[in-house]
């Protein structure tokens, strides 16, 4: 048998290398200044999000042909991991936009939805999907939404209130999922009749509910969105009535990576924030860095990030090797990526405050913010709990 090692190679392309540096620099001179202002008040980042466009970046999984500018899958884990290590919140937003909305639009839209949807997103249009309810989070299955075909054929007409849509308020497409009550297989399986929607927020009977008022990524909007007899066109389904569910759980193989990345970002930005304090900071004499157990903390949360890096990237090959190339589906590293970045971004963000000591549980330092930042990718996009539940179901 072959030795994995042997086709490894760790080199980066030269064009991961520019993309980190691009988005490097978008991240410290644009995102940076403002992100303290924007965390506290809970400001989303539109003006950001103005000139993060320029770069084109928001189009990384749309084809050329629909306005895109494709990256490899390992390049857009890159731009993730760049854009959280100075803003989590923000990395979040354009992982929804990128990953659940686009990604899922280009892998099973049809000519007129591609045509129609992503030539818009990939113009700057912010995306989000919509999957949860209050009812129905991790057990997605359960969701109540309902779609009923209107008299005439050329509708279905929603009802329902959809929870925790990341990008809620400032999305104009929305990939949305509620049940045909009247496909045949409604009431038969518990997932029957979920169908994919591509909703425009300009629809009739679309609203955005109750904003969050969330502990972490404050600047990333997080909404109910209301569906009162919203009349969304049957061209705008995805695949074809009942077909969602596979759709939903597609994509979340998808953005588990993009969330792995992000928690990698968040572990990074806490471990420099800690390395620079270690060695200004001086206490008995010499700086802390130089003390054996801040020594040991730092030497762990390097050990740590590099773990998660591998996962995350090898998730994203594995991913790019899956749609290229027709290798098996990789859900079983989209969760380990997950689950184990998840609980370093949060191990390392809470080690960064203890090596800040009293300053780091104020709003000095950035720490505390990547502390309540770090919660949430153990929660969003399949708790730990679900991500152990798919990697176990891989294994068995
Ligand atoms: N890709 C494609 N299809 C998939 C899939 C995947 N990764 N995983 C499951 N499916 C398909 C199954 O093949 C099955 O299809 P059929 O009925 O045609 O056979 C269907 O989806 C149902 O699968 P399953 O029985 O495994 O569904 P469960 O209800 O048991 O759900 C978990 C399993 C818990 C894993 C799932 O509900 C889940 O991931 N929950 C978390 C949801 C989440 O992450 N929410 C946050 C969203 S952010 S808004």
């Amino acid at each position: 048998m072959r030795w994995i090692g042997e086709s490894l190679d760790y080199k980066s392309t030269d064009e991961q290398d520019m993309i980190r540096e691009m988005v490097r620099d978008f991240a410290e001179s644009v995102l940076a200044p403002t992100i303290e202002h924007r965390d506290k008040n809970q400001i989303p980042p539109s003006e950001e999000w103005s000139q993060f466009i320029e770069y084109g970046l928001q189009g990384v999984t749309i084809p050329e042909a629909y306005g895109g500018s494709p990256v490899d899958d390992i390049s857009e884990s890159i731009i993730v991991e760049e854009l959280a290590r100075v803003d989590p919140s923000f990395s979040v937003m354009y992982c929804v936009h990128v990953g659940l909305c686009a990604k899922t639009i280009a892998l099973h839209g049809d000519e007129y939805q591609k045509e129609t949807y992503l030539k818009r997103l990939a113009a700057g249009d912010v995306g989000a999907y919509s999957l949860s309810e209050a009812g129905a989070g991790t057990d997605a299955a359960a969701m109540t939404c309902k779609a009923k075909l209107s008299d005439d054929g050329t509708h279905y007409i929603l009802n329902g209130e959809k929870m925790w849509v990341t990008n809620g308020a400032q999305a104009k497409i929305i990939v949305l999922f509620a049940k045909d009550v009247d496909h045949p297989d409604y009431g038969v399986k518990k997932h029957g009749g979920t169908t994919a929607f591509i909703v425009d927020s300009s629809f009739e009977g679309f609203s955005v509910g109750k904003k969050e008022d969330k502990l972490g990524i404050r600047s990333s909007d997080t909404c109910t969105l209301v569906l009162e007899n919203c009349k969304v066109p049957v061209e705008n389904i995805l695949k074809g009535a009942g077909n969602g569910f596979p759709i939903a759980m597609n994509a979340l193989d998808n953005s588990r990576i993009g969330i792995a990345a992000q928690a990698l970002g968040i572990a990074q930005g806490a471990y420099e924030a800690s390395l620079r304090y270690a060695h200004e900071r001086e206490a008995f004499g010499k700086p802390i860095a130089h003390h054996q157990m801040i020594m040991g903390y730092l030497a762990d949360m390097a050990t740590k990030i590099e773990a998660s890096r591998h996962l995350v990237y090898k998730a994203s090959w594995s991913k790019q090797q899956h749609y290229e190339h027709g290798g098996p589906r990789h859900s079983k590293e989209a969760s380990m990526a997950k689950l184990y970045a998840g609980d370093t971004a949060m191990w390392v963000s809470e080690r960064a405050i203890q090596i800040h000591g009293g300053y780091g549980y104020t709003k000095e330092f950035p720490v505390e913010r990547f502390f309540r930042d770090a919660k949430i990718t153990q929660i969003y996009e399949g708790t730990q709990e679900v991500q152990r539940i798919v990697i176990a179901r891989s294994l068995l």
